[in-house]
């Protein structure tokens, strides 16, 4: 095939340095942005691929989200929205990984195993974060792409949702919105605006809402989507990008690793503040207490506030519609137990990575999804929003009904189905406090967080850690089930499990208990064991 030739003329101009192999981890390849030009035109050439296999647009994104800002990574966007399906992250790596002369075969390979016609067109979507390094990177994307005659649409610098957002667009013809930022920050605020006239007698004070933007994309595209908001949200911006470095004692990772609040932020006790991390697609809530006390509100607790609120519409809408919440084995025991017991909601438990609670969520009418570290949307059936649709529409319907399901569509609007996104969490939070007319701490309150410890063990080889039962449980190596079972049963409502982890060469340890010395002892011990 004639493309093959500049392929592999134009590969040594992205040259891979030999022996290095990476692999296609739980959100993309992540490595020291040096080691990632030729990773980054091959996936340029894996997505044209892609594109011509899917008759869809596919979606590259250059990012290392909250990694330090010599990092880099990449990820591909599949047709809907959502993360390229696990057969292609197989593609991904071998790709990555063969060596300059065995690149057309692998290719080649590729093109055979899934049938993929080459006389197709392909429309690659690319987007990057703020990092010095992605704009050349982007570049090495759209090389590959063209390669294989394929057309990209350079959308520059982006947020991550912001991204899978367009794919989305473009593939269901305009129908999910335009696929254009205009387009994003128009749907979005037109349906927060919709939302918030229901809160009444809304102050400055309560719409006042101070952003750890983590000094990165997502900061700047707050500012940009400002003026769409028309002062419904009053944001004080900090950690903004325009003087400290990306991810540096700020944003969402590192507000919920050290549970304290980033620097730079001026926060008064009881005012309401969130952090992103450096892609924007984490967000996480916290406050100081009238003892100034650091309160961190985490991935379960936007789920709870989510799900309960969308359950009293619905029922106030009088819909018959199920509410399920997703979450992984690090949502808090407390959480987990109000959710079931106290609201009476399906909770589903599933394998750490955005990709899996994704895919849980879509089983259900209304599926939550929230990773405790902040990951999250809410996904809506077809035939749920459907009903929820026509009962706007429904001219017999009583006002309280009317007025629930009118909530619930522009709920809808105001989600970002296609992924996790900071932006869009924040201010479907922002409008559910507001129409519910509750604080930070009223919030806060729902439940009350298991005293929890994390820690990361180094081992020779993490690999031999093999777990079940949504990684709850150890089936390798032998005994060590039996260990973790052994010491929680010395603690009182503990809770502990390892895990390999997907990102980093560590062994991941997570433990609760009544007490925070319970917590960290149980954590201890279980490390210990692990050796
Ligand atoms: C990635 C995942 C995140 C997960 C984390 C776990 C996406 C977009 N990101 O950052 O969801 O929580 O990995 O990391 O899927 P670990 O395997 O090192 O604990
Ligand atoms: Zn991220």
């Amino acid at each position: 095939m004639a493309e093959f030739g500049e392929v592999s003329q134009k590969s040594t101009q992205h040259p891979k340095p030999k022996c290095l192999t990476l692999q296609y981890g739980t959100a993309g390849f992540r490595t020291t942005a040096k080691h990632l030009d030729h990773v980054m035109f091959r996936m340029g050439l894996l997505a044209a691929l892609r594109s011509k296999k899917t008759k869809s647009t596919i979606g590259v994104m250059v990012t290392a989200s909250h990694n330090p800002v010599e990092d880099n990574g990449v990820k591909l966007i599949d047709p809907m929205g959502e993360m390229v399906t696990p057969a292609w992250e197989g593609y991904a790596t071998q790709l990555a990984n063969a060596e300059q002369e065995a690149l057309c075969t692998v290719l080649k390979n590729i093109i055979e195993t899934d049938a993929i016609s080459m006389s197709e067109t392909a429309n690659v979507f690319v987007g990057r974060d703020t990092r010095p390094s992605s704009e050349s990177l982007t570049k090495a994307v759209i090389d590959g792409v063209s390669c294989l005659g394929g057309h990209s649409q350079d959308y520059g610098l982006v947020t991550t949702p912001q991204l899978h957002y367009m794919v989305r667009c473009r593939n269901t013809h305009d129908c999910y919105g335009t696929a254009t930022l205009q387009g994003y920050y128009e749907k979005l605020s037109k349906a927060f605006i919709e939302l918030t006239k229901n809160a009444l007698n809304r102050t400055d004070d309560q719409k006042r809402l101070l952003v750890d933007g983590a000094n990165g994309i997502g900061a700047l595209k707050l500012r940009e989507m400002e003026a769409f908001l028309k002062y419904e949200l009053q944001v004080a911006l900090f950690n903004d990008g325009s003087s400290g470095k990306l991810n540096h004692l700020c944003g969402a990772d590192y507000v919920k690793v050290h549970q304290r609040a980033p620097e730079g932020m001026h926060m008064g006790p009881g005012e309401r503040c969130c952090s992103f991390d450096g892609d924007a697609d984490r967000i996480i809530y916290y406050y100081n207490d009238t003892a100034g006390r650091f309160r961190l509100l985490d991935g379960d607790k936007i789920a709870t506030l989510i799900s309960m609120s969308l359950k009293e519409l619905l029922t106030q809408a009088g819909l018959n519609i199920q509410v399920a919440v997703v979450q992984t084995a690090y949502a808090n025991g407390s959480a987990t137990r109000y959710l079931k017991d106290v609201m009476k909601v399906t909770v589903c438990c599933t394998k750490t990575g955005v990709k899996h609670l994704h895919h849980a969520a879509q089983d259900f009418d209304i599926g939550v999804y929230f990773e405790a570290n902040g990951h999250g949307t809410v996904l809506f059936s077809k035939e749920a929003e459907k009903q929820i649709r026509q009962l706007v529409k429904h001219s017999n319907a009583n006002d309280e009904k009317k007025r629930a399901a009118k909530l619930l569509a522009s709920t809808i609007d105001l989600i970002n189905q296609a992924t996790g996104d900071a932006i869009s969490d924040m201010l479907v939070i922002e409008a559910l406090l507001a129409i519910r007319g509750m604080s930070i701490q009223g919030w806060d309150t729902l439940y009350t967080d298991l005293p929890n410890r994390q820690l990361r063990v180094k081992v020779a080889d993490r690999q031999v850690i093999d777990t079940t039962d949504a990684e709850r449980r150890v089936v390798m190596p032998a005994g060590l089930q039996d260990a973790i079972d052994t010491l929680v049963k010395k603690y009182k409502q503990a809770r502990a499990f390892v895990r390999p982890s997907g990102t980093e060469d560590i062994v991941r340890v997570y433990a609760e208990a009544d007490t925070q010395e319970g917590a960290d002892g149980l954590a201890y011990e279980v490390s210990l064991a692990v050796y």
